[in-house]
């Protein structure tokens, strides 16, 4: 169904993968689309819990926006570009689900912007990060000089994107770019792993986690924790919340419902 992602759907789980491994998952604008798409797709299919997203390959989660494709823009197409990108990543990291990056490789430029849209990353060793755009003559247009301050700090960010510098995993990890850092051949494991640890929780308040990180972090303290009172007295008008409390009292396991 489409030419550029693949995307499975199992025992809960939505699997995105970036499927152009001959250009290293190079993002064109024919594979936004899909993204855009088949972000749609899983946001509206209440059987999916988590989502993964990965690359195609051994070699990359994705190389970055496709350079083939951008080097004759002018400034007004290079505009709509970005601005079209930046709507498809944020609709990633607004999804209800829970998304997770599975980094199999480089993730450069878009492809490192694809992976900080993901509430969270795990990386296999031989993964790389990096914003290389000041080497093209251009900066980070999918949301890279807004994402990658707010997650390594600003002296940090500025650093990688002034020198376009590759780092490796662990180096990522350092510096909280990535949650964790895996062999490579348990990437996919690892992350299914997590991917169902969340599961066994209560979807609606894993949703209402999310909801409450993302707009708090926006705003400031006092305005982020009156959100957070709202939010936490929406989950006792759940199902779940009976049931999670009741099951603690009478020592069993709780079966949640997502209602
Ligand atoms: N775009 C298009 N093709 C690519 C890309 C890319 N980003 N990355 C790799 N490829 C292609 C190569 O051209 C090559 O194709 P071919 O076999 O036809 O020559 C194939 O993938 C394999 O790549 P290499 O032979 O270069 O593989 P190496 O192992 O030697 O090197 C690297 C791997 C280091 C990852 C290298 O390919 C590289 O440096 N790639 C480019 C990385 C980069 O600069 N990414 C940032 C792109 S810019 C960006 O993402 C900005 C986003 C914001 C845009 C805003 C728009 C307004």
């Amino acid at each position: 169904m489409y030419k550029n992602i693949l995307l499975e759907k199992s025992e809960g789980i939505g699997y995105i993968t970036i499927n152009r491994p001959k250009v290293l998952n190079a993002l064109n604008k024919e594979t936004m689309i899909e993204l855009r798409d088949v972000v749609h797709e899983i946001g509206t299919d209440k059987d999916i819990k988590v989502v993964i997203v990965t690359g195609s390959g051994t070699k990359a989660f994705a190389a970055g926006a496709d350079i083939s494709e951008m080097h004759g823009m002018t400034a007004l197409e290079g505009r709509e570009w970005g601005k079209f990108s930046q709507k498809v990543f944020s609709d990633i990291e607004n999804l209800s689900q829970p998304v997770i990056a599975a980094v199999n490789g480089y993730a450069l430029g878009g492809g490192c912007e694809l992976a900080m849209s993901c509430d969270i990353r795990i990386a296999s060793e031989n993964a790389k990060f990096g914003q290389p755009e000041v080497l093209l003559g251009v900066i980070p247009g999918f949301a890279g000089t807004q994402r990658l301050p707010r997650l390594v700090g600003k002296g940090k960010a500025k650093e990688l994107l002034f020198t376009g510098e590759q780092i490796d995993a662990h180096e990522a990890y350092r510096i909280s770019l990535v949650n964790k850092v895996v062999p490579h051949e348990e990437l996919l494991s690892v992350a299914k792993a997590m991917a169902q640890k969340i599961q066994s929780c209560a979807p609606i308040a894993v949703q209402l986690c999310k909801v409450a990180v993302n707009e708090g972090l926006d705003t400031d303290l006092d305005t982020g924790v009156a959100y957070e009172a709202e939010v936490f007295g929406l989950c006792f008008a759940t199902n779940d919340q009976k049931e999670g409390m009741s099951a603690f009292v009478e020592k069993r396991k709780a079966q949640f419902v997502g209602k």
